[in-house]
């Protein structure tokens, strides 16, 4: 609905965590400003909802009158310079649980440690601990357009904007409390693809609307971000180019940009899709990407202000014929000479993959490919190719593989997660962003479970350290209380939904497979016969494209030994075989079954799995309110149908492409 929604994870159940119980009686902080403010709040809710307790709250500095003889809670913000960089520590002193920080962001996270460890069962003597985020940026992009609709979105519609228009309501913040309470510090809340009312969001004309969503985001934390249209020069004002070299432009930009910083004290700066799927961009005025996004680093420069900018540009026409243009190399192709040439402000933003959030890809190799330049990792949780939150598929694990990937940039911290958080060349513009998920619909994710990939991307890129089983205990509890089997079995659902789905949709890394435009269900040769251009190549002998110094050469874009472990089907990750090399269907892989054969068997058993959530969802009947029971029972029946067409398209198509039939003898259309 438009105005109901549900508190998700932060529905808390009363809780029989009694030796915590006396702690949630007294809040005292040393410091009152908006975000403390919403900390003392948190707890209130806490308080009253886990035990129903009216907090008292009080501001008082600890080193006088803070009574450490009495169990409660005290904030103490300032002299640990320690916890920059929002860190926070969290320890008993005397009988006070003290929860100390340097920024009002560590606070705030603190609280929301304390209130969630609270509820997972933690004991007051397990609180000493002193904890940072990981990533400096932690943000969430949302593809949400002006008009409300949300392009790749799941969840119903936009609760930013409708009709033309921003909306701020009652949701706004309860949106910034879901997200703060998992860590995220910065939101773009419009669509990268900016065109018409949305090229205006920049202009005076909605300022009103975004000073009151920048008041509740900062509130909680949250940094406001726009994404901005590289033409508005001239679709705004009225210049005849929009070119990144032309004086007039930069002054233009410069101009215009300083309404929103001046207006809004916490906002960010801007997200930039540029010469990608027909967006303007630089390339126009034959200029480099540098060259565009250091003009609008210039422009934001003054205020503190960030550009992202985005590397997904590549040449969506490419002509079945042409055996060199490959997808894949483009990003690394168009950013990488670049290396060096971007402002300290600007921070590429590199999607995880070099195609396009696949169930299964490689990794970018702008990522060790770049030593000199702000990198920036996205993912996508909208399930724009998993799914589209109609199947379950909780992506935790997928982000865990993709964080821990050795680069070999380096000897040492060099994984992707070591670059995008800023280990690996010690720069502090850096972090992850994800596409977002969520809409208007009343649990804000259509589906119920694929909360749990909001969730969890704020608890990993808070902490990529935990486990994928870690996080998905938490979200089960936080959301569905601490009861008998449901941990267990829902755990079990999300760990094995995305395995399943790779399993009955495209094979061994090969991608796409899905309908053009709306990439929802099987198509095999939906993206062979579009212009678009992204092939795979099958004919009745092989399939996949040769992406090695023999083929395309994508493989060349990765530091040694990857290069050389991509290089050879023989020694290739398998789940990625098809990716790399161009494979016979009598191939046999490491299992010993051939490649056609495994085709069939990976199809049939990804059913199998779906079957299997099904009938462990069911087990939960009764011990699950009623309501997100049945929308996920739902959820998961259509899944089986769908995954039973994935899995019969494929077969089928496979089948009558090879002449080869299932060993195991079962029915093939
Ligand atoms: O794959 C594409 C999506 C587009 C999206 C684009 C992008 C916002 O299908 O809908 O546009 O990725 O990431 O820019």
């Amino acid at each position: 609905g438009t105005m109901g929604f549900e508190k998700a994870w932060l529905n808390y159940y009363k809780s029989d965590n009694l030796a915590m119980r006396d702690y949630f009686t007294v809040v005292t902080y040393n410091k009152d400003d908006s975000i403390v403010k919403s900390a003392v709040l948190e707890l209130t809710t806490a308080a009253k909802e886990l035990f129903s307790i009216d907090i008292e709250s009080s501001l008082c500095d600890m080193k006088s009158d803070v009574d450490k003889t009495r169990k409660g809670i005290h904030f103490q913000i300032g002299d640990n310079k320690d916890l920059e960089n929002e860190g926070y520590r969290i320890s008993l002193a005397d009988e006070m649980l003290l929860i100390e920080a340097y920024t009002s962001n560590g606070i705030l996270y603190g609280t929301f440690d304390l209130i969630r460890s609270t509820i997972l069962g933690a004991d007051v003597h397990s609180f000493n601990r002193t904890i940072f985020p990981k990533n400096p940026l932690r943000m969430l992009n949302h593809w949400d357009n002006m008009d409300g609709s949300i392009e790749r979105g799941y969840s119903g519609n936009s609760f930013f904007f409708e009709h033309g228009e921003v909306i701020v309501n009652e949701r706004t913040k309860a949106y910034a409390r879901l997200v703060s309470s998992v860590g995220i510090n910065a939101v773009v809340i419009n669509n990268v693809n900016v065109r018409g009312t949305a090229t205006n969001l920049i202009t005076n004309r909605y300022i009103d609307k975004l000073k009151q969503i920048g008041e509740i985001f900062a509130s909680y934390g949250i940094k406001l971000y726009l994404s901005l249209n590289f033409a508005a020069p001239m679709e705004l004002g009225g210049l005849t180019s929009a070119d990144p070299l032309d004086e007039e432009v930069r002054l233009w930009w410069k101009k215009e940009v300083q309404l929103l910083f001046k207006e809004i004290p916490s906002f960010g700066g801007f997200l930039v899709k540029a010469d990608s799927e027909g967006r303007p961009g630089p390339f126009t005025y034959q200029r480099t990407h540098a060259e565009g996004a250091n003009m609008l680093a210039e422009a934001v420069k003054p205020y503190g202000g960030l550009i992202i900018w985005r590397c997904f540009v590549y040449n969506c026409k490419q002509d079945w014929r042409d055996m060199k243009t490959d997808r894949a190399r483009a990003s690394f192709d168009n950013f990488q000479s670049l290396d060096g040439d971007f402002a300290e402000n600007v921070i590429l933003q590199v999607k995880n993959g070099p195609m396009d959030f696949q169930v299964r890809e490689p990794i970018s190799p702008l990522f060790g490919g770049m030593k000199k330049t702000n990198l920036m990792l996205e993912v996508q949780i909208a399930q724009e190719y998993t799914g589209q939150q109609r199947h379950v598929c909780y992506l935790i694990p997928m982000f865990k593989e993709i964080l821990k990937f050795r680069t070999y940039c380096k000897e040492e911290n060099d994984t992707v997660f070591d670059i995008v958080s800023g280990n690996t060349y010690g720069n502090k513009n850096a972090g992850m962003a994800a596409v977002a998920n969520t809409g208007n619909d009343d649990n804000w994710t259509g589906h119920d479970l694929a909360a749990a990939n909001l969730y969890g991307y704020g608890r990993l890129s808070f902490d990529p350290d935990l486990t994928s089983e870690e996080i998905a205990k938490e979200w089960i509890t936080l959301t569905f209380g601490m009861k008998e089997h449901v941990i267990d079995y829902i755990s079990k659902i999300l760990m094995m939904s995305w395995p399943a789905y790779e399993k009955y949709t495209s094979p061994l890394g090969i991608g796409w497979m899905v309908n053009p435009s709306h990439h929802y269900g099987p198509n095999v040769d939906g993206y062979e016969y579009d212009r678009w251009g992204t092939y795979h190549k099958a004919d009745h002998t092989a399939i996949g494209v040769d992406r090695t110094k023999n083929g395309t050469g994508y493989t060349t874009q990765y530091h040694q030994p990857n290069q050389e472990l991509y290089g050879t089907p023989e020694t290739c990750p398998e789940e990625l075989l098809l990716f790399f090399h161009r494979i016979p269907y009598t191939y046999q892989l490491k299992t010993g079954k051939t490649l056609i054969q495994h085709i069939y068997d990976s199809h049939f058993e990804g059913v199998e799995d779906v079957e299997e959530m099904v009938k462990l969802w069911e087990e939960l009947k009764g011990k699950l309110e009623e309501v997100p029971y049945h929308r996920v029972l739902h959820r998961l029946q259509e899944q089986l149908e769908h995954s039973k067409e994935w899995r019969d398209v494929i077969c089928s198509y496979f089948y009558r492409k090879t002449a080869i039939g299932d060993k195991k003898g079962r029915e093939l259309y």
